[in-house]
């Protein structure tokens, strides 16, 4: 009953109904959850086209994605999470969309929270929308090193933009046509949000977060070990100040 209130209140939504809108799902091994992650982001939004970006994956995901008529773009080798989300943005971007969201594919995001992430795209106050778990809703367990890794990025990427950002990590986005062309054009490698922070910044894009809850992933395992998040950390403070002084991109839309 909840989820048919929602999805009528979607439909009534004159702004979301006129624009071609998307869902990019980028996905790992996620055949244990992707399946889930379709269903509840047509629950929100029947008419919000779904592609989820296949990242090499060695089990079932594209085929439970495809069993689910989500469209599926299937990476012929493992391009990591950057190269996988920058691949929906192209898709997105070559195919008219005007709007994305970003929900993960291991179950994480919650797309019923997807209409507090549109509404200040929606009301034209922002060019990309981030759901933070860390601007004021309680709920978000997480081991105390990920809470200091990410106060010490947010931190830092608050420090390089000179905007307040409470969670720079955070892949669950909403972004209009200008968010899309740029990171359509050019999107960081590996652990990519952080960086993106600079490149919005520097792009004069208005970068909004609001609160949301983030869950446990629903099957799959992360691929963050110890050591890997000692790389991440050293990689992500040293690209973020090398970000201030690469090369502006040129969106797509500009070339
Ligand atoms: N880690 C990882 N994830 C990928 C890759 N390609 C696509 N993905 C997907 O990107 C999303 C985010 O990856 P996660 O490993 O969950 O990263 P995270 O959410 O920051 O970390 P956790 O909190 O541990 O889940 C998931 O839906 C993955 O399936 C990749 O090469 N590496
Ligand atoms: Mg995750």
């Amino acid at each position: 009953m909840a989820e048919a209130v929602r999805t009528a209140t979607v439909r009534a939504d004159p702004r979301l109904a006129s624009l071609k809108r998307l869902a990019i799902v980028p996905a790992l091994n996620e055949q244990g959850g992707i399946g889930l992650v379709i269903d509840e982001i047509r629950a929100f939004d029947p008419d919000l086209e779904i592609v989820v970006v296949d990242d090499g994956s060695r089990d079932r995901t594209a085929e439970v994605a495809a069993e689910r008529s989500a469209h599926v773009l299937r990476l012929p080798f493992n391009l990591g999470i950057g190269g996988a989300v920058q691949t929906g943005f192209r898709y997105a971007f070559e195919n008219g969309f005007e709007l994305v969201v970003r929900v993960d594919g291991d179950g994480q995001h919650d797309p019923s929270q997807l209409g507090a992430l549109l509404e200040p795209l929606l009301a034209g106050e922002a060019d990309i929308v981030v759901g933070s778990r860390f601007a004021g809703l309680a709920g978000y367990r997480s081991t105390r090193s990920r809470h200091v890794a990410n106060r010490i990025f947010a931190g830092a990427a608050s420090l390089v933009t000179g905007q307040r950002v409470t969670d720079p990590s955070s892949g669950f986005q909403a972004l209009n046509r200008r968010a899309i062309a740029l990171f359509a054009a050019d999107y960081p490698h590996e652990f990519p949000e952080v960086e993106a922070t600079v490149m919005v910044a520097k792009h004069q894009l208005r970068r909004v977060e609001v609160p949301v809850v983030m869950r446990e992933r629903v099957a799959g395992r992360s691929s963050i070990s110890f050591v890997r998040s000692v790389y991440f950390m050293s990689k992500v403070l040293l690209a973020l100040f090398v970000g201030l002084f690469r090369r502006t991109v040129v969106p797509m839309e500009d070339r």
